[in-house]
């Protein structure tokens, strides 16, 4: 099977509500779409980029220029019989994870419809449901958020994780700690401290928060590691991982015993297995987080997030957590703590053709 056609598409999605970080507020997604034809059978994916460099150094732009200008133009006409092998035709373009790993998913939903089964069962997963969480900006006060996560826990979400920064730290998670004793709490700084701050970091210990997702600067491994060592709550890592590489540094020196992996941030759902499984070899747990997606983005990650290895809750939350109105159908719901893992073919839902094609801004075509 040959890609024939590729169409990169730009949407934008309005948030149902601002989405704040200690990187700043994201109110509204500029959603690259791709759509790969083949024999009749389309694949779809979308790249996980913000707008702005305050994640990773991607961008809506860097990753368009690259797809469009590098690795779509010498996509078209490839084999795809082995989606793990697409991105030899990205051999030569260092680094831009993102914007690789939409070309890599959108093939592997391309196969696994030609196929006839779902992604998840191509990717090897297990789980006919996932033990979801959500992740929840800051909010303007302790008592905001708190109203916010009694909201979600009516709505049965596994555990919640908070966006936390200098200055809407400690008195945000106590308070959250004294009206909901039991919840499954994680924190997510994105950044946001340094090693000097591990004594304010230490005051989090009597919290029993689940863990602190990339409380430092990406890639200070030895940083980490040092600071491992002087709090007791877990330390996640996320932007901090991107190659396999990393994983092997952040196992060797104690930098983490947790991983949020996201396959549009590591360069797509291959490479992501890798990493998974040398993580996991090392005794480093993994669950899968989310960039805010569409529908599209979102049934990958279910799909990733459907090995057995990934027993952590993702943020991979309802569609009406993200949209007013998702550009998949059906959409994506939370029963228990749990959601269900599409079982059609490739991806299990489907796009919204007519729509996106109406809220499309930008499209390159090639093939
Ligand atoms: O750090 O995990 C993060 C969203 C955008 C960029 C980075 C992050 C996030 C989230 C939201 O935490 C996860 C989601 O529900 O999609
Ligand atoms: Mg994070």
């Amino acid at each position: 099977m040959r890609i024939e056609r590729a169409v990169l598409r730009e949407i934008p999605l309005t948030l149902a509500e601002p989405f704040r970080s200690s990187a700043g507020v994201v109110t509204q997604r500029r959603v690259l779409l791709l759509r790969l034809e083949a024999e009749g059978i389309e694949g779809w994916s979308e790249c996980v980029a913000l707008e702005a460099p305050t994640y990773t150094y991607e961008t809506t732009d860097s990753a368009w220029q690259v797809l469009t200008e590098l690795i779509l133009p010498v996509a078209a006409g490839r084999d795809v019989s082995d989606p793990g092998s697409i991105l030899e035709v990205a051999r030569g373009i260092r680094g831009h994870p993102m914007a690789k790993a939409v070309l890599e998913m959108a093939v592997w939903d391309l196969v696994s419809r030609a196929k006839g089964i779902s992604l998840s069962e191509m990717l090897g997963g297990t789980r006919r449901t996932v033990p979801v969480g959500v992740s929840l900006g800051m909010m303007s006060t302790p008592e905001a958020l708190g109203d916010e996560v009694a909201r979600y826990l009516e709505d049965g979400y596994a555990r919640v994780k908070v966006k936390i920064g200098p200055g809407r730290d400690i008195t945000v998670l106590a308070a959250l700690r004294e009206r909901f004793p039991e919840l499954v709490l994680w924190a997510d700084a994105n950044s946001a401290y340094s090693l000097e701050d591990a004594p304010l970091l230490q005051e989090f210990d009597a919290l029993g928060l689940g863990m602190i997702e990339e409380p430092l600067v990406p890639h200070g491994f030895l940083d980490y590691s040092r600071l491992q060592g002087r709090i007791e709550t877990p330390i996640c890592l996320d932007e901090s991982i991107v190659t396999e590489n990393d994983a092997a540094l952040a196992v060797e020196l104690g930098s983490c015993s947790v991983v949020n992996l996201k396959p549009g941030r590591v360069g797509g759902l291959a490479a992501s297995r890798r990493i998974c499984d040398r993580l996991t070899g090392a005794d480093v747990s993994v669950w899968c987080g989310g960039m805010l997606e569409s529908g599209v983005g979102r049934a990958h990650n279910l799909a990733l997030a459907s090995l057995a290895a990934f027993g952590l809750p993702g943020d991979i939350s309802a569609s009406r957590r993200y949209w007013e109105r998702d550009i998949v159908t059906p959409d994506f719901e939370v029963v228990g703590g749990e959601m269900a893992v599409p079982t059609g073919p490739g991806i299990g839902v489907e796009v919204d053709v007519e729509r996106v094609e109406a809220l499309t801004v930008r499209s390159a075509e090639f093939g």
